[in-house]
């Protein structure tokens, strides 16, 4: 399955925590990376603190989703992510943005991501490696780029 990972962080270095969770991304047993985009600064969104630096993310995985999930909080708690609360500063952030065009709402997990549409964050490095990747029930991720235009984001590397 082709699955797309967002990345994000804001505390700490946050560059090298999200180089980093690339490397950890590669190097993951049942994942081949396919993809990674350019680093992006990015204007905090519904949350505190210092801008982020966002990537996406493709792998192809032979993961099931909860599976996938968990190794990703794996590598967040190997940056020693916390969570004092929702949207706190975060040393890393992954999440589980697409995972083939399947649609999944469990407890723990909401495929596609229910939010990734809104944020420049996610679209820019999304359509840098996928531009004409679809979000199931709601259509190609580059029709949404007009709604987000005035979020700041700018690619660093
Ligand atoms: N992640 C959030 C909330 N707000 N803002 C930016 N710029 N980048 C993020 O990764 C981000 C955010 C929740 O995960
Ligand atoms: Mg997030
Ligand atoms: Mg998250």
């Amino acid at each position: 399955m082709i699955a797309f990972i967002g990345i994000g962080a804001n505390l700490g270095d946050a560059q090298a925590n999200v180089l980093d969770a690339i490397a950890r991304l590669k190097a993951l047993p049942g994942a081949t990376l396919l993809g990674s985009s350019s680093l992006y600064r990015t204007a905090p969104i519904d949350s505190s603190g210092d801008d982020y630096v966002n990537a996406v993310a493709s792998i192809d995985t032979t993961l099931a989703p909860q599976a996938l999930l968990e190794a990703l909080q794996e590598i967040e708690l190997a940056h020693g992510r916390e969570r004092p609360h929702r949207n706190a500063p975060r040393t890393l952030d992954l999440d589980l943005l697409l995972y083939g065009d399947e649609t999944i709402a469990t407890g723990t997990l909401s495929v596609p991501h229910p939010r990734m549409h809104e944020r420049a964050f996610v679209l820019a490095p999304l359509l840098e490696i996928a531009p004409s990747v679809a979000i199931p029930g709601r259509g190609p991720a580059a029709g949404f780029v007009p709604q987000v235009a005035d979020q700041f984001i700018t690619r660093i590397a």
